[in-house]
């Protein structure tokens, strides 16, 4: 598929895809979210691609949320296909194969920030800033917000910027735990690429497994969680990339990891 409003560009297996719509802040219409949901169904089976980075074009927003132009004439029913095809890629990355991290580079609000909710790690710069301004609107958050934020940050911090709106800053995001980094914005991506680096080198098949196991067991009791791990365990004695890295390891020389 040629994207219009995504730059995507693969380098050592790690993909930076740009949302680049920077007249209306990379403001997330449908073909926007066709675009990344085509490119996230081509990552998750791409042995090219290990690592995504998901960032926003430009100095000043990541993604300013769902295009206000786009929705504000939907029918309930166009409003409900508009929210399932934000779910859908919402939960497209979040069970993406490969690791997603966001690189926020301004603001995240509305949509923007379910975006950055949907991926695994969050890493902002420091003029970043969060909202979900939906109440503002007379909506509610219709690609996963209510969820993902108050399972993230926990209910009450989670509910008080959803009642208020509010807009907090990088900081008050780290001291959250909404994000796990934050950089000075000429450090954003280089940041994001020596994390995905770092994950690139390790056994694909392991990063693979873990992702899958942290996902699944936070939605499962702790008894049944550990015993899923257990299974998931015992399947990495399976792979080659156990046999090499353990190989590797007694022979005091890096792993060549094949990600099987
Ligand atoms: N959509 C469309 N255009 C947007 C936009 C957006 N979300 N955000 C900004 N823009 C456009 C502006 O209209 C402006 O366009 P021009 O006037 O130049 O043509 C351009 O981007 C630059 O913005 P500003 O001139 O406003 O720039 P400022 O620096 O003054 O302000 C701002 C930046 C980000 C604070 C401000 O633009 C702003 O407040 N933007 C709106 C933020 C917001 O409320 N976003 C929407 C969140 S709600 C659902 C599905 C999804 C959702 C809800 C329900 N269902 C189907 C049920 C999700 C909703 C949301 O995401």
């Amino acid at each position: 598929m040629e994207f219009k409003n995504l730059k995507v560009e693969t380098t050592n297996r790690i993909a930076v895809v740009t949302i680049n719509r920077p007249e209306a802040l990379n403001a997330l219409n449908e073909q926007t979210l066709d675009e990344l949901q085509s490119f996230f169904s081509d990552a998750n089976d791409n042995d090219g691609v290990q690592v995504v980075i998901v960032t926003g074009s430009g100095k000043k927003a990541f993604v300013a949320g769902a295009d206000i132009v786009a929705m504000q004439q939907l029918t309930a029913l166009e409003a409900r296909k508009f929210s399932r095809l934000g779910h859908q890629l919402m939960r497209s990355i979040e069970t993406c194969a490969k690791p997603v991290i966001a690189a926020v580079n301004g603001f995240a609000l509305g949509g923007g920030c379910e975006l950055a909710l949907s991926c695994d790690i969050r890493i902002a710069s420091e003029n970043a800033r969060f909202s979900q301004p939906e109440v503002n609107l007379g909506v509610i958050p219709g690609f996963g917000g209510t969820q993902r934020l108050s399972r993230l940050i926990g209910k009450g911090r989670a509910l008080e910027l959803l009642f208020t709106g509010d807009m907090i800053d990088a900081a008050e995001a780290y001291q959250m735990a909404l994000v796990n980094r934050v950089v000075p914005q000429e450090k954003l991506l280089e940041t994001a690429v020596e994390m995905a680096t770092k994950i690139v080198n390790k056994g694909p098949y392991a990063v693979r497994q873990v992702k899958e196991a942290v996902r699944t067991g936070l939605e499962m009791d702790l008894d049944k969680a550990n015993q899923y791990e257990t299974e998931m365990f015992g399947l990495c004695f399976a792979s080659l990339d156990q046999k090499e890295g353990m190989l590797a390891f007694l022979e005091k020389r890096p792993a060549v990891f094949v990600g099987q």
